[in-house]
């Protein structure tokens, strides 16, 4: 996605915003000054705000019977006029009628444009963003629970950007006039340390929320024909992989997310190991041995697998392994991999990355006795916790995240 320009952000613009596909209701979201006039232009809208009103929506030969609503702004998501037609759900029809609106004056919205509104009018913190496309995005409890909490985060960093900003002033103060100010240098050390305090709490929890976000990596290991596919098919619930009685029938990974104890997991089927195998299965074995080493969690069949995973946390499973007790164990090795988290201080891996370059920067800032060095190491930490807070976020920093976002969000 682009930077945005002026006018991109006074069009009206037009999603749908249910996903494609035929459903019994499909929300169509209009955002901008126009958005009254262009729906009107389709349907007999009222403009009563925040009242559900009966219509009809007329585009060429095609009517449908809708709920339309109008929110006025700013009492609205993007804090602009939006109005939403909750239409039949087909996805001609609603393409038909984005079109109907594009025509009078609307404008496609790019990804994630209606929240990129939100947030430049005030709507909701760069963090509230940020949760809400990781809640969009979840595939298991944890994450969604993790999502659902960047309350924490955002007030800690809002608070250590205030502080940062006081200091920043103070340091400048020093350098203009260094005659008449003077800087407590024993109380700024007192402050950094206390930031690099906070910051660690999110750092430190920074292997728990990859694994949350990114799920634990399962891998299902042993020679050809032990019923590895079999296994994978069972714990899925669903055929994902070819079995038969060949032997070296998976040649290479196939691996698919599933949700164990309200972690995310993604499981991975490896070609059987064995000396000997033809061109293609060799090329699946490399593989299968390169997922033995970086998988989180192992499901050995036999001593072959066995020798590969060393000190990996592993279960060793059989054809008859009882999928409820291997789910169980399943967790339990989950729970022993996962460090304890500390309070509610779970950042994605996004924000952990501005996290540690603040702590550099801040690091640095305790080292320097210089003032026009300690003023730059300032700047720089709040650049990047800035970056987390949204307040004066980069073009390209909002770019990344808002791209992440689905159409019509
Ligand atoms: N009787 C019996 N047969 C099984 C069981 N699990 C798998 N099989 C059979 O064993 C054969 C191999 O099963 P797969 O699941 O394809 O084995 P694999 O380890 O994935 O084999 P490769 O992909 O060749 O490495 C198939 O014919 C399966 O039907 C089981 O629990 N009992
Ligand atoms: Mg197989």
């Amino acid at each position: 996605m682009t930077s945005m320009s002026n006018s991109d952000k006074t069009d009206t613009i037009v999603a749908i915003a249910t996903p494609r596909g035929n459903a019994g209701v499909g929300i169509i979201r209009l955002s901008g000054p126009k958005s009254l006039h262009i729906a009107s232009e389709i349907a007999n809208i009222r403009k009563e705000p925040r009242v559900a009103n009966f219509v009809i929506i007329n585009v060429g030969q095609i009517r449908d019977k809708a709920i339309a609503i109008y929110f006025k702004s700013p009492q609205s998501f993007t804090g602009e006029d939006i109005v939403e037609l909750q239409c039949h759900g087909g996805a001609l029809l609603l393409d038909k009628i984005v079109d109907a609106l594009i025509k009078h004056g609307a404008r496609l919205a790019k990804p994630g444009e209606f929240t990129r509104r939100a947030l430049l009018n005030g709507k909701l913190s760069l963090t509230d963003a940020e949760s809400l496309i990781d809640t969009i995005h979840a595939e298991s409890d944890a994450e969604l629970t993790v999502a659902g909490n960047s309350s924490e985060l955002h007030v800690k960093t809002k608070s250590i950007e205030q502080e940062l900003t006081g200091i920043s002033a103070q340091i400048e103060a020093c350098l203009d006039h260094p005659d008449e100010v003077t800087l407590d240098t024993i109380l700024l050390k007192k402050q950094l340390n206390a930031f690099l305090k906070t910051l660690s709490l999110f750092t430190d929890a920074a292997q728990t929320s990859h694994y949350i976000y990114n799920g634990i990596n399962v891998a299902i290991l042993g020679e050809p024909n032990v019923g590895k596919s079999s296994l994978f098919n069972q714990l899925l619930g669903h055929d994902r992989s070819i079995v038969t009685e060949i032997a070296g029938t998976t040649t290479d990974l196939v691996s698919e997310t599933m949700q164990v104890g309200g972690y995310k997991v993604r499981l991975t089927d490896t070609a059987g190991i064995r000396d000997g195998a033809g061109k293609i299965e060799k090329l699946g074995i490399e593989k299968s041995l390169r997922v033995a080493c970086d998988c989180d969690i192992a499901l050995v069949f036999d001593d072959t697998a066995l020798k590969l995973v060393k000190d990996k946390p592993y279960i060793c499973v059989t054809r008859n392994s009882s999928i409820d007790t291997l789910k169980k164990q399943i967790i339990e090795k989950t729970i022993g991999i996962l460090p304890k988290l500390q309070s509610r201080a779970v950042a994605n891996t996004r924000q952990i990355n501005e996290l540690v370059c603040a702590k550099i920067a801040i690091e640095s800032a305790l080292k320097n006795t210089a003032a026009d060095l300690l003023a730059s190491d300032i700047q720089t930490a709040l650049y990047h916790i800035s970056n987390i807070t949204g307040t004066n976020a980069s073009e390209a920093v909002l770019d990344e995240i808002f791209s992440r976002f689905c159409l019509g969000k």
